[in-house]
């Protein structure tokens, strides 16, 4: 059974989008303002569409919270959508009735979009392996869902992991890194933290993202859309989250699930990543210098990400995603109609957003929070807050203390015995080799 997990709720146009979270332990102070700046990061940026300016995301929280602090019960978070108001006939959850059915029919007649089914499947969106999976004939009941307005619950969802790692001293931040093979260089990043989060594109290089900015307009003014890269970075976490003894414990593939699971996101990255295939051994890997101040251990250089065997290794952890440009194009290529199975010259469109990049980048965060906060739950345990902190100081106890040396044979506080092993007796203390 897993101890921490959420579920998300709710079509684009709906009425609401819903989170339930469960497994969050009890006394963490939470708040409804803790919420909001996430949700409004994600809805800014530079390449965002029209739809931004209808919503105004605010999470309620709708139970699992007494007083201001969590109960140790799932906690459901409500996000209206206020574009809904526009949509009710054709998003009404109750059967239609013959008028409202004809009501529809004819502003469809009329040429009005939304009342009109949506049959032109768009290329890189999920409208036809949806429609087929599904067996629907009116592509909208796989694109409300299929929509990346889910990810507002899913960043309402991060709210509250991050509220509960800052209370254990992790902090999580993301900045964008490429948008249409514009890169920024680190040499270059001169903003500090809430000058790039101010920033039009979330980004902490002011040169490299003006160019950034010319290739959404160029694509803008193209009819066309454009991805890029986010990367998110996490402080402060301790070493051994996850395991290297199981393929399903390992965290890095949980993040690498997490992030993948973003609508946009199309390849992960840890650290170095592919980067690492081009270089030798040597480049790649972090030297270990020692044990630091406190019991951390002091890498040379952080090419592994933070993560190494699946295990967090006390380094910061970086994980990168892989934005494609977004499905839906004011220039629609051309595809093919779900009914006719002919070609048609131009796929649906319906209005979008030119560039995502640093809105993903918060739902990146979102996605490693709720994960790195599974895997503390579950190593740490805890029905309440307090559980965690006093598992987690114990444990920075141990793993920051001298270990006692090890002696051969494993025997302690004796004369060692006759070997039983076959080693010559000088090499009874001996390491072992290279083995
Ligand atoms: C989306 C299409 C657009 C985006 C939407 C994702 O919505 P609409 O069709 O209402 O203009 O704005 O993203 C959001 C609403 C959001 O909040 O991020 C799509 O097809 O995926």
């Amino acid at each position: 059974m897993t101890a921490f997990r959420f579920l998300t709720a709710g079509e684009s146009h709906g009425r609401m989008l819903g989170v339930t979270i469960e497994g969050v332990p009890a006394g963490l102070p939470l708040r409804e303002d803790d919420l909001v700046v996430d949700l409004a990061r994600r809805q800014r940026g530079y390449g965002r569409g029209a739809r931004q300016q209808i919503e105004h995301d605010r999470a309620e929280i709708a139970s699992g919270v007494r007083h201001g602090r969590t109960l140790g019960s799932p906690i459901l978070l409500l996000v209206a959508n206020r574009d809904w108001e526009n949509w009710t006939k054709v998003m009404q959850v109750a059967p239609l009735t013959e008028a409202e059915a004809d009501e529809l029919a004819a502003l469809a007649a009329d040429g009005e979009k939304r009342a009109t089914p949506v049959t032109r499947v768009r290329p890189g969106h999920a409208d036809l392996a949806g429609a087929l999976k599904y067996g629907f004939n009116d592509v909208r009941n796989v694109l409300e869902r299929a929509s990346a307005r889910e990810t507002a619950a899913r960043v309402a969802a991060g709210g509250v992991a991050r509220a509960f790692l800052r209370e254990l001293g992790i902090d999580v931040w993301s900045f964008t890194a490429e948008v249409g093979g514009v890169a920024l260089d680190p040499a270059n990043c001169s903003r500090s933290r809430e000058e790039a989060d101010a920033s039009p594109l979330r980004c902490p290089d002011p040169e490299a993202e003006a160019r950034m900015i010319a290739r959404i307009d160029e694509a803008r003014a193209a009819g066309d859309t454009v991805g890029g890269v986010f990367e998110v970075v996490v402080h402060g976490l301790p070493i051994g989250l996850g395991s290297y003894v199981h393929w399903d414990r390992r965290l890095d593939a949980a993040l690498a699930a997490a992030v993948m699971s973003i609508n946009i996101v199309k390849g992960v990255e840890l650290g170095l990543g592919f980067e690492q295939t081009r270089r030798f051994g040597s480049q790649v890997h972090d030297v270990i210098e020692g044990r630091g101040d406190g019991g951390r251990w002091i890498h040379r250089s952080n090419n592994a990400g933070g993560l190494t065997g699946g295990v967090t290794n006390g380094e910061p952890l970086v994980v990168r995603g892989a934005v494609k440009p977004i499905s839906t194009l004011a220039r629609p290529l051309p595809s093919a109609d779900l009914i006719s199975g002919e070609a048609v010259e131009k796929a649906h469109y319906e209005r979008s957003d030119i560039s995502v990049v640093p809105a993903a980048g918060v739902v990146g965060e979102a996605m490693v929070m709720l994960t790195l906060a599974a895997a503390i739950v579950e190593k740490f345990g805890g029905d309440t807050l307090d559980d965690v902190r006093a598992a987690l100081a114990a444990y920075r106890t141990r793993i920051s203390a001298r270990p006692e040396p090890p002696i051969a044979g494993g025997r302690r506080g004796g004369p060692a015995a006759s070997p039983a092993h076959g080693l010559s007796g000088t090499d009874v203390a001996g390491s072992g080799g290279d083995d």
